[in-house]
């Protein structure tokens, strides 16, 4: 028999009417969504890392002024995420230490390098362009807070993507070296970026549950797929060639087919032996320790202002 807090719940995701903080949960809820977004929130803050290693070598100034605006929109999303996720009961330090610790998930994607300019490019047209398919249906996610956290940050990311495309066909339409280093980005991002949808639906533990509380909207390997369909099309007008040779039109099902993923690869890097595990978390650690004296100051400050208003109303 099921309480009234529950049968008040279940009617509520029936009903498409969100679940606020302060509404009653049942306890796999809450932490299926700390889990999830605290691990989004971290991949916000960790994905400014391989970017930020290009802004001082940006080509120009206005390419260094939109890859600052887009790094710091990435802590911008972290933020809200955080935010979002304190709403149900976890600190943020809570969710630092698990990061800090190693013992958090961030998005397999920041733990591959960025080797040239182009990569920036590859960066906004691919992990944005995934992680605007993954997250535009999380708008409608069953939690209010994530679900308005989403909104904002899938209209930021569409602009991210557009302006990796934009660079992306600039350096196609440029010189032989140009293009090249463009087809090398491709070829180094593609795999990682079809892999950050996560383990294929059969091998993914969380999708079931996930998708009955309406938190994901899709399974990883739907949004994979529609994914590929997209950036099938798109690379044309690029002219360049996404490294699989198996990408085939299928008339039959009307998606793309495609080659297999190394899942192998993607479990290493999800379990820390990616290329840069151990440099982002060293960078992620050195810029929290390197803070401390601003959470120091502004702690300091919120005494002073609270000694004072206390001696004012004494
Ligand atoms: N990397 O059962 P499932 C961005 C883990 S933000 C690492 O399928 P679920 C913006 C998963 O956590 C990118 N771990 O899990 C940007 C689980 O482990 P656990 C991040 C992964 O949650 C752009 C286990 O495998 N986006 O790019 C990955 O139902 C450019 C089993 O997996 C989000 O976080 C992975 N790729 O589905 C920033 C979106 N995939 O916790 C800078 C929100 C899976 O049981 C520059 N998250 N795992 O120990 C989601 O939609 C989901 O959490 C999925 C995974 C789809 C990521």
């Amino acid at each position: 028999m099921s309480t009234e807090p529950e049968v008040s719940f279940t009617n509520k995701i029936d009903q498409e009417i969100k679940i606020e903080p302060k509404d009653w949960m049942p306890e796999q809820y809450r932490k299926m969504l700390i889990r999830q977004i605290s691990q989004h929130a971290h991949s916000e803050i960790v994905g400014m890392l391989p970017e930020g290693n290009w802004i001082t070598r940006a080509p120009s100034l206005k390419r260094k002024a939109t890859l600052i605006a887009k790094v710091q929109d990435e802590a911008g999303h972290g933020l809200y995420l955080y935010s979002a996720a304190e709403t149900l009961g976890i600190s943020r330090q809570e969710m630092l230490d698990q990061l800090h610790s190693g013992k958090a998930k961030y998005s397999s994607i920041f733990n591959y390098p960025t080797l040239t300019w182009a990569d920036i490019g590859a960066i906004g047209w691919l992990v944005d362009g995934a992680a605007i398919m993954n997250q535009v249906p999380l708008c409608r996610s069953s939690f209010g807070p994530y679900a308005r956290a989403m909104v904002r940050i899938c209209k930021e990311e569409s602009f991210h993507q557009r302006q990796g495309f934009e660079i992306l066909l600039t350096l196609s339409r440029g010189s032989d070296a140009q293009r090249a280093m463009a087809q090398d980005a491709l070829n180094r991002w593609w795999w990682p970026s079809v892999m950050m949808f996560g383990p294929k639906d059969d091998e993914s533990p969380n999708t079931l549950q996930s998708m009955r509380w309406k938190i994901k909207r899709f399974s990883n390997d739907e949004l994979r797929q529609k994914f590929i369909d997209v950036c099938a099309e798109q690379v044309k007008f690029l002219n360049l060639e996404l490294p699989d040779e198996h990408l085939k039109w299928n008339e039959e099902t009307r998606h793309y087919d495609f080659g297999p993923i190394n899942w192998t690869e993607f479990w290493q890097v999800v379990n820390g032996n990616g290329p840069c595990n151990k440099q982002r978390l060293d960078a992620r650690r050195k810029a929290h320790d390197d803070g401390q004296w601003v959470r120091d100051a502004a702690a300091a400050y919120a005494d002073k202002k609270r000694q004072q208003q206390s001696q004012a109303a004494a």
